[in-house]
């Protein structure tokens, strides 16, 4: 029977040291939860890093047999690895590019061979569980190389691959030393997936103009194989949201956060620590907003909350150091005894409380300079099936794409936005309605499942398509 493998970087699970061993520790992501009715069924499995290095043998083996009965199949890395193939290669040079920060990108050698040695430890643990007529599904850019490398060692896989960062203009993307081992590496898939239809139309163009192969419509021609590169824009999983937002104790719990700011109102940001997330230029936006609409001040408060990631990468390291800086400058500046204008936290949260913010704020504010889709603005949207509330959305976020409603700004323009929140904080409640059934309406409709459905179909119905012009 055809199995489907879906690999990843990262499981959907983190294994945890405990006293008596390991313990696993779910992720409540959309992807674990959208992915799940896949890897969940007997047969089917998801691959990748589960969080934690060791190198006991033994150890290995516990973590082996911990994961396996939710068919889940650990690579174990070094330390090295991960300090040069993931944060070294994948996030010093792949993301920076991917996001338009070609100046943050740190090309060295030893990183590219980690890179290389990953996506082969990833390529040889699949080889020993695939047989002829698996469909292998793989996510992200931390594995470009493996379709190809996938390819090489099987040629009846069905093999996909969905990118979940932006990919940018071939004059950017020709920058990176190994680009054209990165492109062809990509190009092993049979079905390619970006978010966006501009996104995919960059790959295209890089096919074209570094590689020089010849493209009809979205098919990539290559040596020995061709490739459909197409938009699957990834939704979340609503209902979730949904039923948080009306469930008694997070209705509660947004009443206490409203309260503990004297039912000012929220304005509402989320995202992990990262450049490409408009931060900085988002809290320059609020202090406008403070500066040319005074009559707000004491009326709203700001809650930011900042989710650490990536802290061993210098830039983000700067980054945070930047953002303390200025939110304590904002406050010092702007703030009084009764009032604090930020409320700044650097924390994760559990799911119930990011649902109780969703619910409490009036705004929510997701302002990234570049992002492949963005999903805290659509968790906002589901979590607002009742009440009101304003989404303001970066132009450059995927998102932006689909949610046509959310008042869209570009980021950079740091008046433009000061007064996108002003309008919101004023907007009467007929339109905050409007506006947030438009949205609702997206993101009920092409939720999780649906992308899911259509990435899937979309890949077997590629792989009939081949099949019957090899019998031709
Ligand atoms: C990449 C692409 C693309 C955040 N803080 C907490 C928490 N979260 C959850 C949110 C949301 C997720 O993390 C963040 O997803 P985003 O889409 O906003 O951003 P990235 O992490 O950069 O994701 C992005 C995505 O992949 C999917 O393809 O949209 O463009 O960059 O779900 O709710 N969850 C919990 N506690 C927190 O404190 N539990």
């Amino acid at each position: 029977m055809r199995k489907t493998i879906i690999v990843s970087n990262r499981l959907p699970v983190k294994v945890l040291r405990s006293a008596t061993g390991f313990i696993l520790q779910t992720s409540e992501g959309g992807l674990a939860t959208g992915l799940g009715s896949i890897y969940n069924q007997a047969g089917n499995i998801w691959i990748g890093w589960p969080g934690i290095c060791t190198e006991d043998a033994a150890e290995q083996e516990q973590i082996r047999l911990l994961l396996q009965e939710f068919n889940l199949i650990p690579v174990f890395l070094t330390k090295e690895a991960i300090e040069r193939f993931y944060e070294g290669f994948s996030n010093e040079v792949i993301w920076p590019i991917c996001h338009y920060h070609p100046s943050y990108a740190v090309y060295k050698e030893e990183n590219w061979s980690s890179y290389q040695q990953v996506n082969t430890i990833f390529a040889r643990q699949i080889q020993q569980l695939v047989v002829a007529g698996d469909e292998v599904w793989i996510h992200d850019y931390q594995l470009m190389l493996l379709p190809e490398l996938l390819r090489q060692q099987n040629d009846l896989l069905s093999i996909a691959y969905f990118q979940h960062i932006p990919f940018p203009s071939h004059e950017l993307f020709r920058l990176i030393p190994w680009r054209n081992q990165l492109l062809r590496g990509i190009l092993g898939a049979d079905l390619i997936g970006f978010h966006t239809y501009d996104d995919s139309r960059y790959f295209i163009d890089a096919c074209v103009h570094l590689l020089d192969l010849k493209t009809r419509k979205n098919l990539v021609k290559h040596v020995g194989n061709s490739s459909y590169v197409e938009a699957y824009p990834m939704g979340i999983d609503n209902k979730k949201f949904e039923r948080l937002a009306a469930s008694p104790q997070v209705i509660a719990r947004a009443a206490v956060i409203k309260a503990a700011f004297n039912e000012s109102q929220l304005i509402l940001s989320i995202d992990r620590l990262d450049y490409s997330k408009g931060i900085i230029e988002r809290i320059h936006a609020y202090e406008q907003l403070l500066i040319q609409y005074p009559q707000y001040k004491k009326k709203v408060v700001y809650y930011m909350l900042v989710v650490p990631s990536r802290d061993a990468v210098s830039q983000y390291k700067i980054l945070k150091d930047e953002i303390d800086r200025l939110v304590g400058s904002v406050n010092a500046r702007y703030g009084s005894s009764d009032w604090t204008p930020i409320a700044y936290f650097y924390n994760t949260y559990p799911i119930e409380e990011l649902s109780a913010l969703y619910v409490a704020a009036s705004v929510c504010l997701v302002t990234p300079i570049r992002d492949g889709m963005n999903l805290v603005c659509k968790e906002f949207i589901a979590s607002k099936r009742h009440g009101k509330g304003v989404l303001i959305l970066s132009e450059l976020a995927g998102s932006a794409k689909e949610l046509i409603d959310a008042i869209l700004v570009n980021p950079c323009e740091i008046n433009g936005v000061a007064h996108a929140i002003a309008n919101s904080l004023s907007m009467p409640e007929e339109e905050q309605r409007a506006r947030l059934d438009g949205s609702l309406e997206n993101v009920s409709t092409y939720n999780i499942d649906h992308w899911v459905q259509q990435f899937t179909t979309r890949l077997r119905e590629i792989k009939s398509l081949q099949q019957s012009e090899m019998s031709r």
